[in-house]
């Protein structure tokens, strides 16, 4: 009896520490979204962590006004991720845009800000398989996006080494998206889906996930990256992407014809 008694409070003392730390007052993290492939979007994140429950604000201005954006966490938790060269300013962006078409397009992306991690749905399901859920994001120019839901805890413990990456532009300002042609005068094809236009899941705005001073001590733990799962996750994101993908766009462009 004494025994067992020791090892359950041994046991019980080796977990406070860590549970301690991670349920401690809330945590406010902010990223300031810029634009990608000359969108002329930005916006401004501020992330409030409360153990796993996170509640994620996102304002923006000069998003395309009338389609769904996609919005995700994207990065491996821990990993070395980066928004990357999004601009054809920025350094780096001429090897980043492998097909030479002067944009960045969302696989061309993933190299460095790295697979999709949560989706920002406006309800329902947040995991990578809700990464083109077209009838679950904002849809207007200013975004507006507010929303309390749980993050898995290495996720949450890794909340800075994350970016948020919003989707869909119009690259030709013509006001329309999905009309924008590639060099054969034909629909120029999502790098996901050869029935999703390019401009619906374009990366138009991207931000680094960043602690904020006052409380926002970033953990650091559990930081090395599980490739593998990661990978698992990756796919299963660009899956869904593809599956739910279609359907929306073939819906949005029915719409717009
Ligand atoms: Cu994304």
């Amino acid at each position: 009896m004494r025994k067992s008694f020791v090892f359950a409070a041994a046991g019980a003392a080796l977990l406070l520490p860590a549970t301690g730390a991670f349920a401690q007052t809330p945590t406010t993290f902010t990223a300031d979204l810029t634009q990608a492939n000359e969108s002329g979007a930005s916006g401004t994140a501020n992330i409030s962590l409360d153990g796993t429950t996170a509640t994620v604000q996102i304002d923006g201005q000069g998003f395309f006004d009338g389609f769904p954006h996609a919005m995700h966490l994207h990065g491996e938790p821990g990993g070395d991720n980066i928004c990357g060269p999004l601009n054809p300013a920025d350094s780096g962006f001429d090897a980043a845009d492998e097909d030479g078409d002067g944009f960045i397009s969302v696989v061309e992306g993933v190299p460095a800000y790295g697979p999709v991690t949560v989706s920002l749905t406006t309800e329902g399901d947040t995991s990578p398989d809700s990464a083109l859920a077209v009838d679950r994001f904002p849809t207007s120019g200013t975004l507006d996006y507010e929303r309390t839901f749980e993050l898995e805890p290495e996720v949450a413990e890794n909340l800075s080494s994350l970016h948020i990456v919003v989707h869909a532009a119009d690259l030709n300002d013509s006001g329309e998206i999905g009309d924008l042609e590639d060099e054969d005068g034909n629909m120029k094809e999502s790098s996901l889906d050869p029935d999703l236009p390019f401009e619906a899941t374009v990366p138009a705005a991207c931000g680094q996930v960043t602690a904020a001073a006052a409380g926002g001590v970033d953990t650091g733990a559990g930081g090395t990256a599980d490739t593998g799962g990661s990978n698992a996750a990756l796919l299963g994101g660009l899956m869904g992407l593809s599956a739910l993908g279609v359907a929306g766009a073939r819906r949005r462009i029915g719409v717009q014809a």
